[in-house]
């Protein structure tokens, strides 16, 4: 890494965090790919050498709780989607140069060599832990599959990452209450042998390395409060059978498997091994950009903080796993004497239509959703790249998208495109024979510095804005110059002011190539232009386009508003139910699934049928309902149960409308003690669920006073 600036003389690997093979993917997924793709592209616009690369993410407790929950077999779940990102990725014109899994060999291989090499380098140790344990399937329950409380946050969280909380990731052993998301029932912690990490070997390299790397500030300080104090050990292996083995002596670790976040980035590593070899290293060399020099370096004897002569990494990540990438991959990277990454970018969330995405309560516009619209894919990119700044939360409506896409794409750009190439053509027979004027070729200078400067800032918002900016002065330019005026009167000055047009479009889609890579290739053609655009340099926006070519037509087609509101009927729908389950699910199940830790624990003592049949439960209808003074909880009922009407006594004032209350049927408690409260007699009680006193009743008509059994 140099930290010179962009292009540099190293090459540049841009990476994505890799996708879990456990579900469909979303357009909360999507950004990252979006933004990773866009910023190599535009990368390699500035004449930077660069391999896009990424994976799919087969192992870990993701996957593996997902295949059970599937009742498949954890490769074969894993294979079937990763395949299927595979095909959808380049429908999005996400196009990786090499797209591995991290249960390929490459993957398998290079991680027990770095496990190896953190043993040899002693940054490895074993010693007895607590695992969490569920005793009614006699099994250990790492990561997915516990659920507890956050230790530092308080917050409901996953077995190894505080996921509606703080974001930290938590160790074996630190969750509290945990219960198995399997069984439902509260977990034991067990001692067991496992093999660490030594991260505070690293605690002052890693301070060195938060100050000198780049991206988004969100990657940079946050770590720095985790990295406080001295750093807790990483727990490296689990006990399952999915994923990579331990790489130990014979008889050492040999039923545990490595972490899913030891093999997960190491994917990174490996799919950019496979691209190089691929291509043949005198095109890429992997070693290059990953090791120090072209090759590890070991133990003491490195003690650069960093080489000038390494490749330029680049990593693009969603903002919940930054202390994956910030903390304990450069620590892994730094133990087998590999090079640092210069660049950590941490993207924002996607929100829908103002609700959190949720994929268990498909409160979510799914990938697939977007293409079988029949929207083009640079449409919604151009969309999610250019909605707010990387580090910040972006929302996505289907209104909002139709609004974006009409104003800016079909009003400006395409506008200014359509007229000016029209014009040309039918005039011209293309480009005009002129020269392009000092204004117009300094002001295509300029946005050729800003796209520049926007790369070099890592900014794919600005660079999305250079194209729309030069579309805007272009349909400024034509509207002040009226050429329809001058064709006639001065033809010279008409051919003078297509010609800029022509020039301005023609700059126009060489910048917003690395956003909008399908379009602008579609331009390109327009243009009468040979090859592809994603292949010239940025200077190429200055020089002449051919002087002839065909008839245009619309780059952007207008979003029908029928087929928003189809669309938005759709999402609302299925919005208010997930925000309904929201709201009658008190345990929420967090966002991929799995039992819920808020629930009580079931009662394992067994009761017998008489026991059942001691209790006299009936259906009931309130026939009134009226606060009782002096308590502001409570309630006076009277319920219709067949053979008579009860008063009873419920705490129902602040969960329940009064006035809605007259009229529901009811589950009636018949042979409950009775009581006085607030000297009114209670004769019976009302049966509810939670703390939201979700009131049982019938579904069909039984009639009232049945007995429930
Ligand atoms: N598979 C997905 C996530 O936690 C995880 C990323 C791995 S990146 C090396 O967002
Ligand atoms: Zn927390």
């Amino acid at each position: 890494m140099s930290h010179d600036e962009f292009p540099t003389e190293q090459p540049a690997v841009v990476t994505c965090g890799l996708p879990y093979a456990n579900g469909d993917l979303h357009v909360g997924h999507l950004r990252t790919y979006v933004d990773g793709d866009a910023l190599s592209r535009a990368l390699r616009r500035l004449g930077q050498q660069t391999a896009f690369v990424c994976g799919s993410d087969m192992h870990g407790t993701p996957v593996a709780v997902n295949a059970a929950e599937a009742g498949v077999e954890p490769r074969e779940f894993a294979m079937q989607y990763h395949e299927t990102y595979a095909e959808t990725f380049p429908q999005f014109n996400v196009e990786f140069d090499n797209y591995g899994h991290t249960d390929d060999e490459t993957n398998t291989e290079l991680t027990q060599e770095f496990v190896r090499s953190w043993v040899d380098n002693d940054h490895v140790h074993e010693k007895e832990i607590q695992v969490a344990w569920d005793t009614e399937e006699d099994q250990p329950l790492p990561d997915r599959f516990v659920e507890g409380t956050c230790p530092y946050c308080g917050e409901q969280a996953r077995g190894d990452e505080c996921d509606e909380g703080c974001q930290r990731h938590l160790e074996p052993g630190e969750i509290e209450d945990p219960v198995s998301t399997i069984t439902g029932n509260p977990a034991e912690y067990r001692t067991r042998e496992h093999k660490f990490l030594r991260l505070a070997d690293f605690q002052e390299y890693l301070q060195g390395f938060l100050d000198r790397v780049e991206g988004t500030d969100n990657a940079q300080n946050q770590p720095r409060e985790w990295i406080e104090g001295e750093l807790q050990d990483l727990c490296i292996t689990r006990d399952m059978d999915w994923g990579i083995d331990y790489p130990g002596e014979e008889g050492e670790a040999e039923d545990l498997v490595l972490y899913v976040w030891v093999d997960a980035p190491i994917e990174y590593v490996a799919s950019t091994k496979q691209y190089s070899e691929r291509v043949g290293t005198d095109e890429y060399d992997w070693e290059q950009v990953w090791k120090v020099d072209g090759e590890a370096q070991h133990g003491t004897q490195w003690d650069d903080e960093w080489s000038e002569d390494s490749g330029e990494i680049i990593h693009v990540i969603g903002r919940d796993i930054i202390q994956h990438h910030a903390v304990f991959w450069p620590a892994m990277l730094r133990g087998a004497g590999y090079n640092e990454p210069r660049t950590i970018l941490a993207t924002g969330f996607v929100g829908i239509d103002g609700n959190a995405l949720s994929t268990s309560r498909n409160r979510a516009v799914w990938a697939d959703e977007y293409l079988d619209a029949g929207f083009h894919p640079d449409l919604f990119r151009y969309y999610i790249a250019t909605g707010a700044g990387l580090e910040t939360d972006v929302d996505f409506s289907w209104d909002r998208f139709q609004e974006r896409v009409n104003g800016e794409l079909v009003g400006n750009v395409g506008n200014f495109i359509y007229r000016s190439l029209l014009f040309a053509e039918r005039n011209y027979d293309g480009t005009p024979d002129a020269d392009v004027s000092e204004d117009v070729r300094d002001r295509i200078d300029d946005a050729l510095d800003d796209f520049a400067a926007a790369v070099r800032d890592y900014d794919v918002r600005t660079l999305a804005d250079v194209a729309i900016d030069l579309s805007n002065y272009g349909n400024e330019y034509i509207q002040r110059n009226e050429p329809w005026n001058l064709v006639d009167d001065d033809p010279e000055r008409a051919e003078q002011v297509i010609r800029d047009c022509v020039q301005l479009t023609k700059a126009v889609a060489v910048v917003m190539q690395p956003v909008l890579p399908g379009k602008a290739e579609r331009l390109w053609g327009q243009l009468g232009e040979e090859g592809s655009v994603a292949d010239v340099s940025l200077d190429t926006a200055l020089e002449a386009p051919p002087s002839e070519f065909d008839d245009p037509d619309e780059l952007f087609e207008q979003v029908e508003d029928d087929h928003i509101e189809e669309l938005n009927a759709e999402l609302q729908a299925r919005i208010e139910e997930a925000n309904e389950d929201d709201e009658s699910d008190d345990a929420d199940e967090g966002d991929d699934g799995g039992a819920a830790a808020d629930l009580e624990p079931l009662v394992s003592e067994r009761i017998g049928f008489e026991d059942f049949e001691g209790v006299d439960m009936r259906v009931g209808e309130i026939v009134s309902a009226d606060p009782v003074d002096g308590a502001d909880k409570l309630l006076e009922l009277h319920v219709d149960i067949g053979h008579e009407v009860r008063q009873v006594v419920a705490g129902l004032a602040e969960l329940h409308d009064v006035d809605d209350l007259p009229g529901t049927r009811v589950i009636l408690l018949a042979n409950m003690e009775t009581a006085e409260l607030f000297g009114i007699e209670s004769n019976g009680m009302v049966l509810a669920a939670g703390d939201e006193a979700d009131l049982l009743t019938t579904h069909e008509d039984a009639p009232l006073g049945t007995r429930v059994q």
